[in-house]
């Protein structure tokens, strides 16, 4: 299966990352919207323009299916992607929202914190769905400045621990925390840490759980490659995709 992956421009290389380390997947095609990111403070119908234009782009390639590795674009554009994309799309919100469900350190009475950008958090899309499964205790917020921070590459440090400080020192300490933004997993290391070990809910890994679950898939690759396109830049993306230890 050769899957197309779509970001608002580099974050979603976490979920490629994913994807090709599973060995599910015969290729992937990954399209970033460097021109145009950052997504999550804009409003939905132009996001939903954006990802329109996506569609158009994997429409007129061979790729099996679209993974829309942006949590934005997940909330705000899955369905009309899906209307007018001629394969199936599939969106990180609800994968994400299945790890926490079947992750067994979890049970409906842990404290969730959802951390994401300011239009996936006022959207309220996680919330529902967090509360429809039953979790009593769950905390939203937004945290943007963590995605200049990972595009600075500051996993850690002072840049990082003052931001830490300014977003959590209120709040009581989650059980977990599911990372609703795609730069969230390079921190998730120190996110867990500054929280005690709290665990962490990546998007790409909760997507590969998900489409093994939902599609009949076998650990049969050797390697996947991946093909990078992006609107503006496409070198600055590879680059990038190097750093994080994807293999090009
Ligand atoms: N890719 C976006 C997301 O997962 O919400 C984060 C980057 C952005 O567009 N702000």
């Amino acid at each position: 299966m050769k899957l197309g992956v779509f970001d608002s421009g580099v974050g979603g290389l976490t979920v490629a990352r994913s994807l090709q380390r599973s060995r599910y997947f015969s290729e992937l095609l990954y399209f970033g919207d460097t021109a145009r990111v950052p997504y999550g403070s804009k409003d939905s119908n132009t996001v939903t323009r954006y990802a329109l234009e996506a569609v158009e782009f994997f429409n007129g390639t061979d790729v099996d299916a679209l993974v829309v590795a942006c949590n934005t674009v997940s909330v705000v554009a899955l369905e009309t992607m899906q209307k007018f994309s001629n394969k199936p799309v599939y969106g990180v919100l609800e994968p994400g929202v299945m790890a926490l469900e079947q992750a067994t350190e979890v049970n409906h009475d842990s404290h969730v914190l959802v951390i994401a950008t300011r239009s996936t958090i006022q959207s309220g899309e996680y919330q529902r769905r967090i509360k429809q499964l039953g979790f009593e205790h769950a905390t939203a917020m937004a945290t943007p400045l963590f995605v200049p921070i990972v595009e600075e590459e500051l996993y850690d440090g002072a840049i990082l621990h003052a931001t830490f400080e300014h977003y959590f020192s209120a709040l009581e300490r989650p059980d977990v925390v599911l990372l609703g933004c795609t730069h969230f997993p390079l921190i998730s290391d120190a996110i867990s840490e500054y929280f005690s070990g709290a665990k962490t809910i990546h998007s790409g890994e909760a997507m590969v759980q998900w489409l093994s679950q939902h599609l009949d898939l076998k650990r049969q690759f050797e390697q996947t490659p991946i093909t990078i396109h992006a609107s503006e830049n496409v070198d600055a993306v590879r680059r990038v995709a190097k750093r994080w230890q994807l293999s090009l």
